[in-house]
């Protein structure tokens, strides 16, 4: 079996009920033969970027280990999008159920017609650079450029970390 990779993934919904499909689309990922969750950040409302007439996102950040290479693993996000009726609109940064974004493959850097890796939006989404500072606080990214260095320029306007539900 090749190498396990450490990967983050970030997750965001804004339709359909947000909270639950973040929540499910982790559950199933947790289950995922191919795939080991290691960690997941809180849940964080966040102002949609984008068209502003569309709801506010859920989103979050999961760390993985998974043998799969990048396009299979890309695949394996995808069919879980699928599987949660991905439902997108035709306007640019608009709504949709359920995005399954891979930041990190290791300390992969990746140009493909498919699949950029770092994800080339999460360097000043600050709903993606707060969860992923929950996880990996001494984070580095490819370029050598440190997570806490772009945190320290990215403002947390229109963020909000979830109460957790019960257990
Ligand atoms: N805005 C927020 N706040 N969260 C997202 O996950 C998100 N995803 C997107 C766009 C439309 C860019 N805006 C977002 O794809």
């Amino acid at each position: 079996m090749a190498v396990a990779v450490r990967c983050y993934v970030g997750l965001g919904s804004n339709l359909r009920g947000p909270v639950e499909q973040v929540e499910r689309a982790l559950d199933a990922m947790a289950r995922a033969p191919a795939l080991r969750l290691l960690a997941r950040s809180r849940l964080y409302r966040s102002r949609p970027m984008g068209p502003a007439d569309q709801p506010d996102y859920i989103n979050a950040v999961a760390l993985f280990e998974t043998a799969l290479a990048p396009l299979d693993l890309l695949d394996e996000l995808q069919a879980q999008e699928a599987r949660q009726g991905r439902v997108r609109g035709k306007v640019r940064w608009g709504p949709r159920t359920l995005d399954l974004d891979l930041l990190l493959y290791g300390d992969r850097t990746i140009h493909s017609p498919r699949l950029c890796v770092p994800h080339p939006g999460m360097y000043e989404r600050n709903f993606v650079l707060y969860p992923l500072y929950e996880l990996s606080p001494d984070l580095m990214l490819p370029d050598k450029t440190r997570l806490s260095e772009l945190l320290k320029v990215c403002r947390p306007e229109g963020l909000e970390p979830l109460e957790r539900r019960g257990m």
